[in-house]
């Protein structure tokens, strides 16, 4: 983790290996609308089921060699998706570079995501807190981009009840963390119903890692 060198004055450091990086994605927000449209065709969304049988309130799919899933048998990464038993649409080019890019303003260089999990929120949807630890290579940072209506991302700590932070992410805004704060709780607090103008009622979620 270097210093945070390509950091802009509206960036935020959540903790140490953390950042909020304000509208990192804006410039780009129609092509990476069309993309998730593209990917979603190929490999629609659906509510994963948890574990424990649950069924998720956020939507899911995947692009890349690798895609995160969820069913009674647990959670992991496979190269195909269960619906069609096909791969996984391919990454696009410019979701690998802008993770790669929002990667390296953090200081973690060489990011290069084989997995990018799409997350869609319906009003009502929400995230329970977790920490993400189901990839093997946790030396690798996660790049998350949020798109359409905003949501309350909350940051919790190294335990799971350790004290919880709120904050808004705005359409286009990039959060990356690694390093020490790699397997921090966090969540996404429930949905309020509201309207954008490039997504309608729905938030979208990008979030890059490198799984294996
Ligand atoms: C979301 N994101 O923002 C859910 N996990 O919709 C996550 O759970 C997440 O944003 C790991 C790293 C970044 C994230
Ligand atoms: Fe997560």
């Amino acid at each position: 983790m270097g210093d945070l060198l390509a950091f802009d004055r509206r960036d935020l450091q959540l903790d140490s290996g953390a950042a909020l990086l304000s509208g990192f994605a804006l410039q780009f927000d129609r092509a990476l609308l069309d993309a998730v449209a593209a990917i979603a065709s190929a490999a629609p969304f659906r509510h994963l089921e948890t574990p424990g049988g649950r069924r998720m309130s956020v939507a899911m799919t995947n692009a890349g060699r690798l895609g995160w899933i969820s069913d009674r048998r647990g959670y992991r990464y496979g190269d195909t998706d269960p619906l069609g038993g096909v791969a996984w649409p391919a990454m696009p080019a410019l979701f690998r570079q802008l993770a790669s890019d929002a990667a390296a303003a953090v200081g973690f260089d060489r990011f290069e995501p084989e997995a990018c999990l799409v997350n869609r929120y319906e009003p009502g949807a929400k995230l329970s807190l977790h920490q993400d630890r189901d990839e093997r290579n946790l030396d690798q940072p996660i790049v998350s981009v949020s798109l359409g209506v905003d949501a309350i991302f909350l940051w919790g700590g190294q335990m799971r009840g350790d004290r919880v932070r709120r904050f808004t992410l705005h359409h286009g805004d990039v959060v990356v963390w690694g390093g020490p704060a790699r397997l921090t709780y966090h969540g996404v607090d429930t949905l309020v119903r509201a309207a954008h103008p490039l997504t309608g009622e729905l938030r979208y979620n990008l979030t890059f890692r490198r799984a294996a």
